[in-house]
């Protein structure tokens, strides 16, 4: 069930552009465009067989997007975003691809893009001042620019368990979703994960299948997302109001603007945050945004999210019928939003079904997958199908998996060994030209995706086109600037309750990788601010030559 290698139907080639962009998600189809609109010859190298990234990946039943629609769009055309028409709060995964698809085909963006065609290496060519970029079709491609377009949440991984080769049944992982989709009627499944991906999947698996059992390791805390159609006088207004709307996006903490708050969880009485917490609780246009900026130290003071995290663990006790199970699924061990928190749809409700089980792992551990289903350290289960909602090799991973050579030949994956490096999650220091879009550094997955997307297209894009009217050939970051970012960083989430979670956002749900804390968390608008006047300096921090 397993993405099988690409077809090589065409022997490689060998040729030469402005930029190659690796990805053909949301932010390398902005990238793309942004290029060829400033006269640049393009290269999009997609490992996939259609373009979309995440949405492409992620078909998986129930999934869906946790940002609104309307925040969620492209903002760069004002005619694009007039015209497309949202027909949900929350859109599912095939009508953001509709959406991606139309963005392609309205600026004539296909010619440009290689589909089936990974990047397997790139190394900088010191003396010709460009890129040599290796794709698994054996093409040769040689760039000024190499603009890393690989997403996130792109390197789906597995746990390390032994037995999957020999097990029997399907099995799939919710990142690498077949294109045929899957039946699970009348059949015994496994979900193993609970987090974003699993909390979707798993009641409309619990619709079809005879027996479900999810496999637990971590509870998280699950919101309700009040997912609706649309309704046409909401997007109108919205619509009327757009670049009003998007100047505040850009603005805000998270990429989705919300009126500021001016007290702390604990500064107000208890009944009133209690009201608080149940307006957003059941408000159908709420959003994760409305529920963690409430208040203004939610994130940084751990009895402020003490109030916050109790409140969740309260509705979950009144949902669930079983208080035993209720108590496996609240989440004590970190607090909320220190792990992404998750938007739901009847994920609770799903517990209280007759043929569906709820399996602690922490307790009794995964042991392997045997040919039949799987074994705990306690019990042996057997399944038609196994859904592995495992998660990703986040932030770094895409890139790390892509043997990239900067100055003297230096590896990124080794010159990351301790940690990611970059200045302004954009840059890396021995790595000219090569830009990271929402790479580690940058605001990225704690923001809404498309404004840290767009505004990382345009600051690149507007690099390159000084670099060129200057007459100058590479842009570099230093290493003080470099060093001086990624200290900035870690002591801007130290002041935060985001490192006291294990997390993927702190790379520990993959064995080996250091403990960092990966995203830039002081919001886009001070994030935007700062690119901006680096730009405004003459790059400063960067070395043009
Ligand atoms: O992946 P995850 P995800 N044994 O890494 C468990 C975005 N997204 O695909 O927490 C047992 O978050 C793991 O347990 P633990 C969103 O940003 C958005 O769900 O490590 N369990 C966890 O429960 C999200 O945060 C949307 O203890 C194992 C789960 O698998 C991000 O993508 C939808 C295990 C992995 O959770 C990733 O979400 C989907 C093991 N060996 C995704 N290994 C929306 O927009 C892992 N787990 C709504």
């Amino acid at each position: 069930t397993q993405t099988s290698p690409p077809p090589r139907q065409d022997a490689g080639n060998s040729r030469e552009v402005d930029a190659v962009v690796v990805g053909a998600g949301l932010s390398g189809l902005y990238m793309l465009h942004k290029l060829r609109g400033l006269g640049l010859s393009v290269q999009v190298c997609e490992k996939g067989e259609g373009i979309g990234g995440t949405w492409f990946w992620n078909r998986y039943p129930g999934a869906r997007v946790d940002v609104k629609s309307l925040d969620y769009a492209y903002s760069f055309d004002p005619a694009l975003e007039q015209e497309w028409e949202w027909t949900e709060k929350y859109p599912a995964q095939e009508e953001l691809l509709r959406y991606i698809d139309h963005v392609a085909d309205r600026f004539g963006l296909r010619p440009h893009i290689r589909l089936r065609t990974r990047v397997t290496g790139a190394a900088f060519d010191e003396e010709a001042g460009r890129w040599d970029v290796r794709t698994d079709r054996g093409d040769r491609v040689s760039a000024q620019y190499l603009v890393m377009a690989t997403g996130c949440l792109s390197a789906p991984r597995l746990p390390d368990l032994p037995g999957l080769d020999a097990f029997g049944g399907e099995w799939y992982h919710t990142g690498d979703w077949p294109a045929e989709g899957a039946d699970f009627t009348g059949k015994r499944v496994a979900v193993i994960g609970t987090a974003s991906s699993g909390v979707q999947i798993i009641p409309l698996i619990a619709e079809q299948a005879a027996q479900l059992t999810v496999f637990q390791r971590t509870p998280n805390f699950v919101i309700p997302a009040n997912n609706h159609p649309l309704d046409p006088e909401t997007q109108r207004a919205v619509k009327e109001r757009y670049a009003e709307v998007r100047k505040a996006n850009r603005e805000s903490g998270f990429g989705v603007a919300f009126p500021e708050a001016t007290k702390g969880a604990m500064e107000v009485p208890d009944d009133e945050r209690d009201a608080y917490y149940r307006k957003v609780w059941y408000d159908r246009d709420n959003s994760l945004v409305s529920l963690l900026s409430g208040y203004n130290d939610l994130i940084i003071s751990k009895e402020s999210n003490d109030t916050i995290a109790q409140f969740v663990r309260d509705r979950i006790a009144e949902v669930v019928d079983d208080p035993e199970v209720a108590g496996e699924l609240q989440p004590r061990d970190h607090p909320l939003g220190a792990k992404r928190p998750c938007l739901g749809t009847n994920y609770y409700e799903t517990y209280n079904l007759p043929h569906v089980r709820l399996v602690n792992v922490r307790r009794t551990p995964l042991a392997e997958i045997t040919p039949t289903g799987i074994r705990t350290s306690q019990e042996e289960f057997a399944f038609d199908a196994v859904v592995f909602a495992t998660g990703f090799d986040a932030i770094t991973g895409a890139l790390t998996a892509v043997d990239i050579r900067g100055r003297g030949g230096v590896r990124l994956a080794e010159k990351w060994a301790q940690g990611p490096r970059t200045y302004l999650g954009l840059a890396v220091a021995g790595f000219p030209n090569l830009f990271t879009i929402t790479g580690p550094g940058s605001p990225s997955v704690l923001s809404n995706m498309m404004v840290s997307i767009e505004q990382h297209v345009e600051w690149v894009g507007d690099a390159i086109a000084a670099l060129r009217s200057r007459g100058e050939r590479t842009i570099e970051a230093t290493p003080e600037a470099e060093d001086a970012w990624t200290r900035h960083v870690g002591e801007v989430a130290q002041a935060t309750l985001y490192p006291a979670a294990d997390s993927w956002y702190m790379g520990t749900n993959v064995p080996g990788k250091p403990r960092v804390f990966m995203p830039y968390p002081a919001g886009v608008g001070v994030y935007r601010q700062k690119c901006d006047e680096v730009a405004a300096a003459g790059y400063e921090g960067f070395r043009l030559a």
